[in-house]
């Protein structure tokens, strides 16, 4: 696959999901080096940068997209000689996809362990982090009920309840706006994130603060699972995560916008949880409270006050 089919991918959201969405721009960065001739480092170098910039144009919220590009592109840094260039971005970016897919698999075995024999747990939209402590409880023979919202308007809740189904764990599929009816069944809410903020806050799907809210209510534990690199070390020096707004036709049709002359349809596609609604926060390093945020970004990320610099943005 080229950069621009994967850029496409993910811009129409066939390639989705924070980390999947990280992996495969990884992935195509070092499929676009090994296709670049190899002789002129200058042009390469500018090559390379079109590719990241291509990528990370794509979609605006999930912070693992930009940092995975600029991780894989800082191994440029400081290199003259593109024999070395190539090695390095290539091995970095290969390294990229396998730590990522082995912190899901972290995740899972830590997340698990918040998860108890008997429990009913509510997930909202589809997360690779999130189903993989639900789906290493019910491995470990945990007898486990879920929820899954449907996650209107684009409905990974079907591909929640798919995976779920085929895993032979209890399910129930409801309608978004039953979270807070359902609540009062629930003994802990896991969601993923697409991006946390040096505060804490939790960036993901749409929907998830309502939630969250609701747990909070109802005494109900609110954790995310995240792999480290959802943590927005951009938001240290004071950048907002921009929430990503997409088409109106997501939700009503070209035809029915046009009688409803007066009618503007918003589609905001993720929203933002405050560190209060938020117990716990799984990642492959460890489980942190969302106020160890600056810590995480910190120790996790390399990030350094000294010269702004991090591994990641
Ligand atoms: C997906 C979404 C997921 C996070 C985390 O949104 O909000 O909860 O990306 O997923 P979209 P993961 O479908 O718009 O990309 O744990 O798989 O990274």
């Amino acid at each position: 696959m080229t950069v621009e089919e994967t850029a496409e991918k993910i811009r129409t959201m066939e390639i989705r999901g924070a980390g999947r969405i990280a992996r495969y721009a990884a992935k195509a960065l070092l499929d676009h080096s090994q296709t670049l001739s190899g002789r002129d480092m200058a042009s390469y170098r500018k090559e390379m940068q079109q590719a990241a910039d291509l990528l990370v144009s794509t979609r605006p919220t999930a912070v693992s997209l930009p940092n995975a590009v600029n991780l894989v592109m800082k191994s440029l840094m400081g290199v003259s000689d593109i024999k070395t260039a190539k090695t390095n971005l290539e091995e970095r970016a290969a390294a990229f996809v396998r730590r990522s897919e082995e912190a899901v698999s972290k995740i899972g075995k830590i997340g698990a362990r918040n998860i108890r024999d008997g429990d009913v747990v509510l997930t909202h939209c589809n997360s690779e982090a999130a189903l993989a402590c639900i789906l290493e409880a019910h491995q470990q023979g945990m007898d486990i009920e879920v929820y899954a919202t449907e996650v209107r308007p684009r409905n990974q809740g079907h591909i929640t309840a798919r995976t779920l189904s085929d895993a032979g764990i209890k399910t129930n599929f409801i309608v978004d706006s039953a979270a807070r009816f359902f609540m009062k069944e629930v003994d802990l809410c896991i969601t993923g994130a697409d991006a946390i903020t040096v505060n804490g806050s939790v960036i993901n799907k749409i929907g998830t603060s309502q939630i969250a809210l609701a747990a909070h209510e109802a005494r109900v534990s609110f954790l995310v699972a995240a792999e480290t690199y959802k943590f927005a070390p951009c938001t240290i020096v004071g950048e907002r995560i921009l929430i990503e707004e997409r088409s109106p036709d997501e939700i009503l049709s070209p035809e029915m916008r046009k009688e409803l002359r007066n009618v503007t349809v918003r589609n905001p596609t993720f929203d933002i949880t405050p560190a209060d609604y938020v117990d716990l926060i799984i990642t492959e390093a460890g489980v942190f409270p969302p106020e160890m945020a600056y810590t995480v970004i910190r120790e996790q990320l390399h990030w350094d006050s000294s010269d702004l610099s991090s591994d990641y943005p």
